[in-house]
């Protein structure tokens, strides 16, 4: 293959990367509906936990008083912190740049307060619509907590579904505090106990297809420790045995598992203070094997993790693996991962989601993947091209619609 034909592969790889539309598979974002829990703007960006973890990194103030600053004094703080005092390097303040950028905001200025009064001009009805085409983002799947107070009225109201927004049943409570989860689900009117007899088991179930009526939930959801262990005799592996698998069978739903979080490794830091943890990839294996007839998506936040993860993949075609997640979503990370994953599994995989919790987030999320994902495409495709085997442009966006969504949609329809 001459240079000027590896080239132009490589631009038309780039292009249809950048032109197709993703689905973006597990982000914190809300419908409008949910009002203020839908995050957006300069003072949320800032206070991303991934930027308050970093702006500990260099605060002289007692992990206490920061949590006592109002919003926008946290922001100045990781500001100045992280954007005025030192060079704004890491991909999470990078992100911050990219995605001013891209809103037509000269960073140059670095003024906190004209970018405060450059976004008041924005109602946030037309700040979605503006995100969401900025980032190319056709529809994104948000994180839904009947456990979450303040998230669960606003389901029982009822309201007008934006189809942009689909929805996840997440249900960490359930797996991880089933203690504290017994009297709550009383309290909603299911008849469980702390025991597992059967009565619980099913009451759970019924609660589970409730849930999933109301919010229409793509899948069911849940992040696991490090620890996970399957078979097990935890709550956790229990109720997955006899509540979230004939569910998932019931209603042809899958069951994601985001595994590896150390939750409060340091609680000073709050929702900043999760660490991580090598997993047992051997636990997915097993309950992929112990239930054919339910389907599994799994991520894991171990770089260790990610190669027999996608090894597991290659043995179990229930499982569908997805996304660099949160300390693996930095771009040398994710093209190691990605290169790693299609050489393994080729294009039965979802490269990336994005985990924002900030609206403006999916604009740099996505344009930071975007070209990694379209660097490794394109030297497998240039790979191929070597052997004859030319991919028509038809088949490129066949393959990128696939790997930005589409591949998982068809797993879950399956
Ligand atoms: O990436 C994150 O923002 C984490 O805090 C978690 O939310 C994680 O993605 C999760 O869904 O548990
Ligand atoms: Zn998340």
């Amino acid at each position: 293959m001459t240079s000027e034909h590896s080239s132009a592969l490589r631009a038309l790889v780039g292009n249809v990367v950048q032109q197709t539309p993703v689905y973006d598979v597990h982000t914190h974002l809300y419908d409008p509906a949910f009002g203020d829990l839908l995050l957006w703007g300069i003072d949320e960006l800032l206070t991303y936990h991934y930027l308050i973890a970093e702006g500990f990194r260099w605060f002289d103030m007692p992990e206490a008083k920061f949590w006592t600053l109002k919003k926008t004094e946290q922001a100045e703080a990781i500001w100045n912190a992280l954007f005025i005092d030192h060079s704004p390097l890491s991909e999470a303040c990078r992100g911050v740049l990219t995605t001013l950028n891209r809103l037509g905001f000269d960073v140059k200025k670095r003024d906190l307060p004209a970018l405060r009064q450059h976004y008041s001009k924005w109602s946030s009805g037309d700040f979605i619509n503006k995100s969401l085409e900025l980032a190319n983002v056709r529809k994104v799947c948000m994180t839904n907590s009947p456990f979450d107070d303040v998230e669960r009225p606003v389901w029982e109201r009822d309201f007008d579904r934006d189809p942009r927004f689909t929805a996840a049943l997440r249900i960490d409570p359930l797996l991880v505090d089933w203690e504290n989860s017994v009297p709550k689900l009383r309290t909603w009117g299911y008849a469980v106990h702390a025991d597992f007899s059967e009565l619980t088991f099913s009451e759970v179930r019924r609660f589970l297809g409730d849930w999933t009526r109301r919010i229409d939930a793509q899948y069911c959801m849940v992040s696991l420790g490090a620890d996970f262990r399957f078979p097990d005799n935890s709550a956790a592996a229990q109720l997955i045995e006899h509540a979230i698998m004939p569910h998932g069978r019931e209603h042809n739903q899958a069951f994601a598992l985001m595994i590896g979080v150390r939750r409060n490794a340091n609680p000073l830091l709050r929702l900043a203070g999760d660490s991580l943890g090598q997993a047992d990839v051997g636990a997915v294996e097993r309950l992929c094997e112990a239930f054919p007839d339910n389907k599994f998506l799994c991520t894991m936040l171990a770089r260790e993790n990610q190669h027999a993860l996608c090894v597991a993949a290659r043995k179990f075609r229930n499982l569908h693996v997805f996304g660099c997640w949160w300390f693996m979503n930095n771009p040398s990370l994710i093209e190691e991962i990605t290169r790693m994953r299609i050489e393994l599994i080729g294009l039965s995989v979802t490269p990336q989601h994005s985990d924002c919790r900030v609206l403006d987030q999916l604009i740099y999320k996505w344009d930071h993947s975007r070209p990694i994902i379209a660097k490794v495409l394109a030297d497998k495709y240039c790979d191929l091209a070597a052997t004859g085997w030319e991919p028509s442009r038809a088949e490129i966006e066949r393959d990128v619609h696939g790997l930005l969504g589409g591949a998982l949609e068809s797993f879950l329809a399956r």
